[in-house]
């Protein structure tokens, strides 16, 4: 295993290098201190540096090959059910998702050795050597707290996401993915522009269906382990991601009050409904980071999802904040359900 490593992987970067393409002669990008052969294909994303560590103890024991910390990007690489498996942390923030997206993009699909782009499944090969890539073989799950509007959802349920609401303006920058054209992913943009939010520039996208879906299967194949009194709580749903979380989530603190441009926001966000495919949605949770992840995966092609604990509790009928117990045992069973999904055969 390594040690923690110099930022940039020891030599740095030099003047040859391509300001748009931060890469150091090691194989090193700018931000994450790993090469391409030290991630795996699947990741677990979280946003404190400290659950790294955590998450870490769920691995198989011994298995951890690689280990690194460069600013809030800690990285380790590790097997699950003998399945190789990369945790990392991106900080707080959609902002920093498009960072660890690009590298992780580069790490994945970029050539080191040949200073090339890989060709991807469909593609005439640039080497007839060299196998194609797939960009589904990418998958990347969140792990993280969050709170939520929803009178329906409790603290210590986990929310898990299906449609992705982004007020923050990361994607901005981007074009829309294919998926985001679809009827039902316009319907909750349309929703969602009606509410108080139309006043600045949302967006809306999905979870990859499959990931949706096999966090949901191992929700309830944990559920089919445990008694009566510890089942866990799920609640699946719409995620909305903030650009911060004061203000950006409806908080209005001190000498802020009467100063936030939405001020109703988590009552607007907890009355929405949706009726997508004929099956009411409503909006799940509130958190920093899911917009991001899930709209820049869609445009690679790489498949997303995320996993939160409930811990703030800011609903017409009630307002609560999680134990350390119940933030405690959400995380846990959070870890398990995510690592299950992810490395599901
Ligand atoms: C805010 O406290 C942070 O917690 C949530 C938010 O998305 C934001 O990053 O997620 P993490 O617990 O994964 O950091
Ligand atoms: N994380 C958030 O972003 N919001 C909350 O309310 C709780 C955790």
């Amino acid at each position: 295993m390594s040690a923690a490593i110099e930022p940039h992987g020891g030599s740095g970067l030099s003047a040859e290098v391509d300001p748009d393409l931060p890469i150091t002669p090691e194989g090193f990008t700018y931000h994450i201190a790993c090469k391409s052969e030290d991630m795996a294909d699947r990741i677990i994303l979280v946003g404190d540096p400290g659950r790294v560590k955590v998450v870490g103890t769920y691995l198989d024991p011994g298995s951890i090959v690689y280990s690194a910390s460069h600013r809030e990007i800690n990285i380790i690489t590790g097997k699950y059910n003998d399945v190789p498996v990369t945790v990392l942390s991106t900080g707080m923030g959609t902002d920093n998702i498009e960072i660890v997206m690009n590298e992780v993009h580069i790490l994945k699909e970029y050539n080191m050795q040949k200073r090339r782009w890989r060709t991807r499944i469909g593609e005439t090969p640039a080497d007839p050597l060299e196998a194609p890539f797939d960009p589904s073989s990418v998958k990347l799950i969140r792990v993280g707290t969050c709170g939520t509007p929803n009178e329906e959802v409790q603290v210590g349920c986990l929310a898990i996401t299906q449609y992705a609401i982004g007020m923050d303006n990361t994607c901005q920058y981007y074009d829309n993915p294919a998926v985001n054209h679809t009827a039902d992913v316009q319907e909750v943009l349309a929703k969602i522009e009606q509410t108080s939010l139309g006043r600045v520039r949302v967006y809306a996208t999905k979870a990859t269906p499959a990931i949706t879906k096999d966090l949901v299967d191992a929700c309830e194949a944990l559920n089919g382990k445990v008694d009566a009194s510890e089942q866990q709580r799920y609640y699946v749903g719409a995620t909305c991601s903030g650009s911060g979380f004061y203000g950006c989530q409806g908080r209005s603190v001190g000498r802020f009050k009467g100063h936030l441009t939405i001020p109703h926001l988590t009552e607007e966000l907890g009355d929405l409904r949706f009726n997508v495919s004929e099956n009411e949605q409503r909006v799940a949770n509130i958190e920093m980071e899911n917009s991001a992840l899930c709209y820049l995966s869609n445009l690679l092609g790489y498949q997303a999802g995320t996993v939160c604990v409930v811990i703030a509790r800011r609903s017409r009928t009630g307002r609560s904040f999680a134990t350390s117990d119940q933030a405690a045992k959400g995380l846990s069973n959070a870890i398990k359900i995510a690592l299950e999904a992810l490395t599901k055969k």
